[in-house]
């Protein structure tokens, strides 16, 4: 009966959009083709598995909570992840990062790894039926420890570095190459000072000779190059060495792919409105999709107007030239849980943009017709959107509305808890 009123609400939503000239059915499709890049690091406090007890330090970014349970081997983590995406509709791919290898207890440093050490991961990827991303860490390391990595003063940090950089492509586009599916590699370094420089030349000249050596390694088509930008974090709040100007222009003239972290610019600057000036000038854009919170660049993702804002933006632009990866991490709750509330809330927003008429909005715009234009946008949030997206988390076949938070309440019950 929950199945009958489910498609009877749908058929009425799908009127009421077709009067404002939207196809729901075609909304469905369009997004139940969207991949996210679900972040492993939620789910273990951006800790990994180097040693049994390492921990996120440094960096300039912070895990504030201490919800017990959380994945404490790949396997752990790979059984929470397991239930989150079965909460989650459609397929989505999983960003790893290096410090997530398997090392089997021996001692591997970040200048040795290897795609040994991710096959673990890979042979599950395969068995989902999931793409693999990727991500060299430069943080939580003896050599990161005075903030400077890449960048730094010191050629033979930054030589350890590179080689890590080198090593982490090359495990990237392995990953690439066994799955059938370009991986993007995502470089995001720490490096910036938490008091003014006398010298912010020749940190980022550094930098770039280090980003020269690491690029100019080719690794075949099976590897996509992403930088991320950021404006200050914890303890580099004065001078960050990877400004957005900085890898803007090493991106764009490099052909690399710019990766945006919503929680990494001034609060309030849009990075919904920074997509369509890059896209004018590359091919594709990453996106971290995150939530600021005064000082955090990391909560989690709840339908928020920046959010809407941004999937506009790429629905506008094309889904097809924005990578969309998640970027948060929130040690105060069950981290399943996140995981599931910040993906919906992601898909959601897509699911809202698809359902704009824009060529509709646009008529308006063209022809100055700017009350219309206003009043458009405002009668669209009085739209049954949530019936569309009842009824798409029902052909998914995931739990619709509320009850996916119960199986993964009983989850963490059962699994979570018992870990101690
Ligand atoms: C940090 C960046 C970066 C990290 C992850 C763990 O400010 O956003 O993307 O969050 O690499
Ligand atoms: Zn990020």
């Amino acid at each position: 009966m929950i199945t009958k009123r489910l498609e009877n609400s749908y058929l009425t939503a799908k009127e009421r959009y077709a009067e404002i000239g939207i196809d729901t059915d075609r909304a469905i499709e369009q997004l139940s083709r969207v991949a996210l890049s679900l972040h492993c690091w939620q789910g273990d406090d951006v800790g990994g598995f180097e040693t049994p007890d390492s921990e996120l330090s440094g960096g300039g970014i912070q895990v504030t909570g201490n919800y017990p349970g959380k994945a404490r081997s790949a396997d752990e983590l790979r059984a929470d992840l397991d239930m989150a995406y079965a909460m989650i509709p459609g397929k989505h791919r999983l960003n790893l990062h290096a410090i997530y290898g398997e090392f089997g207890g021996k001692k591997v440093d970040r200048n040795e790894i290897a795609p040994e050490h991710y096959q673990g991961w890979i042979d599950w990827a395969r068995t989902q039926g999931i793409a693999l991303d990727f991500n060299a860490t430069l943080f939580s390391h003896q050599l990161a420890n005075d903030g400077f990595t890449l960048s730094s003063a010191d050629g033979s940090v930054r030589e350890f570095w590179i080689e890590h950089c080198k090593r982490a492509r090359a495990v990237g586009a392995y990953m690439g190459k066994e799955l059938g599916q370009t991986c993007i590699h995502n470089l995001w370094i720490p490096d910036g000072s938490k008091d003014f420089p006398a010298d912010r030349y020749a940190p980022r000249e550094r930098l770039r000779a280090s980003l020269d050596a690491i690029y100019s390694e080719k690794v075949g088509d099976t590897l996509a190059d992403a930088v991320e930008c950021k404006l200050f974090g914890i303890g580099s709040e004065s001078f960050v060495v990877g400004s957005h100007e900085f890898y803007m222009g090493y991106a764009l003239k490099n052909d690399l792919m710019v990766c945006l972290d919503m929680g990494h610019f001034h609060p309030t600057e849009s990075v919904a409105d920074k997509i369509s000036s890059i896209l004018l000038f590359a091919e594709e854009v990453l996106l971290h999709v995150s939530r600021g919170v005064r000082w955090d660049s990391d909560h989690v993702v709840i339908g928020s107007d920046e959010l809407y804002s941004l999937a506009r933006e790429v629905v506008r632009a094309g889904l097809d030239r924005v990578h969309i990866a998640l970027d948060y991490f929130d040690a105060t709750l069950n981290r399943v849980g996140a995981w599931v509330t910040g993906s919906r809330a992601a898909q959601r927003a897509i699911l809202l943009a698809l359902l704009e008429p824009t060529d509709t909005l646009r008529g308006y715009e063209d022809s100055g017709r700017l009350f219309e234009r206003l009043a458009m946008f405002e009668e669209l949030k009085s739209m049954p959107s949530g019936d569309v997206w009842n009824y798409f988390l029902y052909k998914a076949g995931v739990p619709v509305g509320t009850d996916w938070m119960k199986v993964v309440s009983d989850y963490g019950e059962k699994v979570i808890a018992a870990r101690s």
